[in-house]
């Protein structure tokens, strides 16, 4: 009898381990950006999924929150070539903050994230988007 719950435990926690987040993945984004960073810059999230996004801007300039598309970067420079491979945008005034949300990409990859203002990607002010393969 005391074996059968040894398995069952075991049993549950193999279960438990892959309901878990996989790789880390949040559906949820809180990021600060400042004058020239993304805190945090690496973020992780499921597939398809719907991702609250939560942002203040701290910065005593503009900043925004590009993810771009699969497969693209802005390189050093954001400029207008770049605009057609922005998959999602948020910009932030000064001291604004926003509560909102967007579907993550519906393929796995790493998304580059930046922001456009101007002189800001060589400041430093980049991050990176994992998109992981959703639960079932
Ligand atoms: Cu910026």
């Amino acid at each position: 009898m005391k074996r059968n719950l040894i398995i069952a435990a075991v049993f549950l926690s193999l279960i438990l381990a892959s309901c878990g987040g996989v790789g880390g993945a949040s559906t949820t984004i809180d990021v600060t950006m400042t004058d020239f960073q993304f805190q945090p810059n690496q973020f992780t999230v499921p597939a398809g999924q719907e991702i609250s996004f939560s942002s203040s801007n701290n910065g005593a300039v503009v900043h925004n929150f590009v993810v771009m598309k699969l497969g693209t970067s802005a390189g050093d420079m954001f400029d207008e070539e770049d605009v057609p491979n922005i998959f999602w945008e948020v910009e932030l005034l000064p001291g604004g903050s926003i509560e909102t949300s967007f579907t993550a990409p519906p393929e796995p990859g790493e998304y580059e994230v930046v922001c456009r203002t101007e002189g800001h990607i060589l400041s430093g002010m980049t991050g990176k988007l994992t998109v992981v393969p959703a639960e079932q």
